[in-house]
């Protein structure tokens, strides 16, 4: 309690915390009495029930829902089964050179589901919960053990896992990695910004790659969000000194199919491929983050691709414009190695495309995947049973469209973009908002936009929405008057590393001013003129003894702020806080009032409980909570009610100060 009492102190919290906080702050020896876990989760069902989930929105499933049926459903189907080896064991037994030499060999289309990860990132803002996942994930290590990989951890999942849904991820990929041991994972690592918005020391980077690696990660997806590749140097080798896969990325933007577009050309993709292969990738990934990658420029690139590098290439693309199985099938007759695919009930718009679809339209062909449908069309149940849980964030398009050539925003910023709109009171006017991106990546001189560069965009595009500027009128603004958004500036500093040719002039001088604009140009040469010079053979012993040192020190910080020793920091914490320090106290705090709320079913979590209504909280291996609701009284003088329960068959009451 002590401890707790520190880090929640208004001073530890600010950062003005010294030496001497504890002689001169008496109120961190008051102590509440320590509440055991059933108390704390009772409370924070009890706080659900009275005052809505924040996350939820005020919705409320309007009839009972058959919140169960799915899971039975499925457990009775597919639950069972003996566990085959798979893909994880290929690797661990051949290491990454080998396993990319058997991918080149294998005649099936491998198939990466993104279900854990980017399907439900870009359809729903990235909230589904490890409990949906566990609850599943043992079936598909029973029954799709064909399967090249799981995409179930990084890109946002990192931040949202611990800022909305108050759970840690790197329990959730050991709860995982226990459910399925025969199935590679993957994540998606955004080079040196790692799973976060900025870019970290090299340390941090290359610290983070080691630990997720040991904590089961078997395949990263490393990439630059302007295709910068000094950005992917750390990463890449670090991943290099584990057992894992280093998937070096070339995120794709454009249309190599149109001469007008030269800047993204069949050429400059080849290149970008050549070169990661020279940096060391065992594989390479092309990273369609807005489906922009239309069928016959899928084949081509691919065919293209696979005459020029030598190790596999794996296709990642999203069905915003409705067509991007054609692009996938496309990818597969050139000869793609991989595929990233979403199970049926959680495919489509601005996830992945159809994986259950894909599977069939391949049977009795060359390219087979061996998949059995009846276990992925079961395991599809599942997820669309599961995805009503979810509905407040289930906000993408209904439909396909061909707008998304237009604006070409990634899958996962779409529903958010839409969503700041609508927070901004301009969801009606969501078409010149569309517009107006576009705009300002044309500004921008047409760059790739990807997590963090198309948050950029999108923070100019409503800046100058709002304001009602036209982004073409931003060259003629006084230079450095305008008080553009922070992101704006730090990427026109070079903050994000540099786009293909630099910024243009015109908007780079408008935003920057003068003074700051000429060292901005002056560090994009230099830069540009480090990253042609031939790397220096890696000293990977004095690397590791800095990096070693660093980490040392940050660990020594944050131990310093907790009061306790270093080695009392577990490495999860360490990556937690370095990657989202708010986020992460936040989460550390909620969880020391609430305890273990990953473990209540979605539905409890989100909506609360109906009186009668009981569910089982597995809070430990073998330690299970019965929990009914009883009653819910009126409020008290106090404004406060009294939520009666069942708790294991007695009685218990706990009281929630109703805030409406
Ligand atoms: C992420 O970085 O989170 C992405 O999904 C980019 O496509
Ligand atoms: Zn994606």
């Amino acid at each position: 309690p002590f401890l707790e009492n520190v880090i929640e102190h208004p001073l530890f919290c600010n950062g003005q915390a010294t030496t001497t906080l504890i002689d001169t702050t008496p109120e961190l020896f008051r102590f509440a009495p320590r509440r055991d876990r059933a108390t704390k989760l009772l409370n924070f069902l009890g706080n659900v029930i009275v005052n809505g989930h924040p996350q939820a929105k005020g919705y409320k499933p309007e009839k009972p829902i058959d919140w169960d049926a799915a899971q039975t459903t499925l457990r009775k189907n597919l639950a069972s089964g003996s566990l085959k080896d798979g893909s994880r064991q290929r690797l661990l037994e051949l290491g990454p050179r080998k396993f990319a030499d058997w991918v080149l060999r294998q005649k099936p289309l491998l198939i990466t589901d993104t279900t854990f990860r980017d399907a439900h990132q870009s359809l729903m803002a990235t909230r589904v919960r490890s409990y949906d996942m566990l609850a599943s994930a043992g079936t598909l290590a029973r029954h799709a053990p064909q399967l090249f990989s799981l995409e179930m951890w990084g890109g946002a999942t990192f931040d949202t896992a611990m800022r909305f849904l108050d759970e840690d991820p790197w329990e959730r990929l050991r709860e995982l990695r226990t459910r399925v041991p025969n199935i590679c994972f993957q994540m998606l690592f955004r080079g040196a910004n790692a799973v976060g918005y900025s870019n970290y020391p090299d340390s941090v980077v290359a610290g983070f790659v080691k630990h997720a690696a040991a904590s089961g990660m078997d395949i990263f997806r490393i990439f630059d969000s302007l295709n910068y590749l000094p950005n992917l140097r750390v990463a890449m080798e670090a991943v290099q000194d584990t057992h894992a896969i280093c998937e070096g990325t070339l995120c794709y933007a454009g249309d190599i199919l149109d001469p007008s577009r030269d800047k993204f050309s069949l050429k400059y993709y080849v290149r970008l491929a050549k070169e990661l292969e020279r940096m060391g990738a065992h594989m390479i990934a092309i990273k369609d983050m807005a489906g922009l990658c239309r069928p016959y420029a899928a084949h081509q690139l691919v065919k293209t691709l696979k005459a020029e590098v030598g190790v596999p290439i794996h296709f990642h693309t999203h069905d915003t414009s409705g067509i991007a199985a054609a692009s996938v099938l496309q990818a597969s007759a050139a000869g793609v190695d991989v595929v990233d695919l979403a199970i049926a009930s959680m495919s489509g718009s601005t996830s992945q495309p159809n994986l259950n679809s894909v599977v069939a339209a391949l049977q009795h062909s060359p390219r087979d995947t061996g998949l059995d449908r009846v276990a992925l069309d079961a395991y599809s149940d599942y997820w669309e049973a599961a995805r009503e849980y979810y509905r407040p964030f289930d906000t993408a398009p209904k439909t396909g469209s061909a707008e998304v050539y237009l604006h070409e925003m990634p899958g996962g910023q779409y529903t958010n973009l839409k969503e700041q709109a609508a927070a901004m009171g301009v969801a009606q006017r969501w078409p010149e908002i569309a517009r107006t991106y576009a705009e300002v990546n044309t500004l921008f001189g047409d760059i790739v936009k990807v997590t963090p560069s198309s948050k950029v965009v999108g923070d100019m595009a409503l800046f100058l929405f709002s304001r009602g500027i036209k982004p073409a009128d931003v060259v003629n603004l006084p230079a450095g008057e305008t008080p553009f958004p922070e992101s704006v500036i730090d990427m026109l500093s070079g903050g994000l590393g540099w786009p293909e040719g630099g910024w243009p002039v015109g908007v780079w001088r408008a935003v920057l001013g003068e003074a700051k604009f000429k060292a901005a140009q002056a560090k994009y040469r230099a830069d540009t003129a480090a990253a042609k010079k031939p790397a220096k053979p890696r000293d990977k012993k004095a690397t590791a003894t800095l990096h070693a040192k660093e980490l040392g020190q940050l660990r020594a910080e944050i131990a310093a702020k907790l009061h306790r020793a270093p080695e009392a920091v577990s490495d999860d914490e360490l990556y937690s806080h370095l990657m989202y320090p708010q986020v992460f106290a936040d989460f550390a705090k909620r969880t020391r009032d609430y305890g273990k709320v990953a473990a209540l079913p979605t539905p409890a979590f989100f909506y609360g409980l109906q009186p009668q209504e009981e569910i089982s909280v597995e809070i430990e291996e073998g330690k299970v909570l019965i929990i009914r609701l009883i009653n819910v009284s009126e409020s008290d003088a106090q404004g406060r009610r009294t939520v009666t329960y069942e708790l294991n068959g007695m009685a218990r009451e706990v009281l929630v100060a109703d805030k409406s």
